[in-house]
């Protein structure tokens, strides 16, 4: 199916689940299997006719090596991951996108834009790795104990925030920790961030934790190994859904219980996005995202005396007043700075690595046409 086909015009089939896109007044028990999965206007709204026709829209609950598994209006299938949509490993589908399916073959044709991705330097490599597509609300899940650490929380909050998705911090293990009024002083600083403090093995004390993750939506889970996002992920469906481990609380290495990203439905309410523990969360393309974490410091340096002030010793830096008054904290302009420059350095070698793609792309299409042409030449 050719990409020039596709209509930008919301096209509505009667009779159709499709025609439920529309529908966000439905109480959540009344709403399609699709709408529940996340289907919206958005995505409808990229659809042609023909595909309309043609084609069912899934939605891909997990990855694996040679298959990934969709849900959609038929139920849950597998789709084997071959084919044109797949030979792009930077276009590959991830967790959470959106594909359409050919009624017939059940073949996946293409994969429909997303409304928000999230990705990080792949550890130790030059490319991004998908986490998941078309998250609405993320809690960023961290313990009450040694896990707990800010300028991780602030990177966490800059590729959030870039991908314009609602963000809440859980510690959880509260019950293991009675000195709970030293997080809430630390977060003083992140107003627009609210906190909540659970014991995520007691279903009742995550009931706050519900409104993010309404029928239609899609939460994400994100943290360290051993926090406790399985276990929140048990509480909030009412069953053992995820297998939970036993990390040692002291051996900061521990297991990776979690071994793939999958999303799984939590009954009355949404899907929930479970991952493997992120040691390394390398940021890429998130500046926009680390300018909304850190707009405090944007709105400040913009009162600075100079306008190419670096914060450091220049007179009139209205930057490091604040850090002298006591109203900023000094470590949070030092992870503004690193972030940055981690996000200069790993967008560069993506662009890189990008254009040496595109490059090589060209050098074998050459290759390839000059062998077809030395072919019909009669060689
Ligand atoms: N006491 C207490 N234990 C908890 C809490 N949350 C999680 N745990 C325990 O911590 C351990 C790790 O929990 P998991 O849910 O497996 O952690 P995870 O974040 O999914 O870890 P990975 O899958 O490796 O990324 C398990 O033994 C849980 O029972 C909590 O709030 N209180
Ligand atoms: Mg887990
Ligand atoms: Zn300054």
């Amino acid at each position: 199916m050719s990409k020039s086909l596709i209509s930008r015009r919301p096209v509505i089939r009667r009779g159709s689940s499709a025609v439920d896109a529309n529908s966000h007044e439905k109480p959540a028990s009344e709403l399609s299997p699709l709408r529940k999965l996340g289907w919206k206007p958005f995505f409808q709204q990229q659809l042609s006719l023909d595909e309309l026709n043609d084609c069912e829209p899934v939605k891909v609950m997990a990855v694996h090596r040679s298959q990934i598994e969709v849900r959609g209006d038929a139920g849950e299938e597998a789709v084997l991951v071959n084919g044109p949509l797949f030979e792009d490993a930077a276009e590959r589908p991830t967790v959470g996108d959106w594909l359409l399916l050919d009624r017939e073959t059940r073949k996946p044709q293409r994969r429909l834009d997303r409304s928000s991705l999230f990705k990080r330097m792949a550890p130790g490599a030059r490319q991004a790795q998908l986490i998941a597509a078309n998250v609405d609300n993320v809690l960023i899940v961290s313990s009450c104990n040694h896990d707990f650490n800010l300028s991780r929380v602030e990177r966490y909050l800059a590729l959030v925030k870039e991908a314009g998705c609602r963000a809440c911090l859980v510690l959880t293990k509260a019950d293991l920790n009675d000195d709970h009024e030293q997080y809430r002083e630390a977060l003083k600083g992140h107003r627009d961030l609210p906190l909540v403090l659970v014991n995520a093995l007691d279903a009742k004390n995550v009931e706050p934790l519900r409104e993010y993750c309404r029928s239609g939506e899609t939460l994400a889970l994100l943290g360290s190994s051993g926090v406790g996002k399985s276990t929140l992920l048990n509480s909030l469906a009412g069953s053992e859904l995820a297998a939970t481990g036993g990390i040692r609380e002291d051996d900061s290495k521990g297991r990776h219980t979690t071994r793939h990203r999958a999303l799984y439905e939590i009954p009355d309410g949404g899907l929930l996005l479970d991952s493997p523990g992120m040691r390394e969360l390398g940021l890429a393309d998130v500046g926009d995202g680390l300018a909304a974490t850190f707009a405090d410091i944007g709105a400040l340096a913009a009162k600075c005396r100079f306008a190419d002030c670096a914060h450091e010793s220049e007179p009139g830096c209205a930057v490091q007043a604040s850090i002298e008054s006591g109203a900023l904290d000094e470590r949070r302009l030092r992870n503004w700075r690193k972030l940055e420059r981690e996000i200069h350095r790993n967008t560069r070698t993506l662009a890189e690595s990008r254009a040496d793609d595109k490059a090589l792309g060209q050098m074998y299409r050459t290759v390839q046409s000059h062998a077809r042409s030395r072919k019909s030449g009669g060689e």
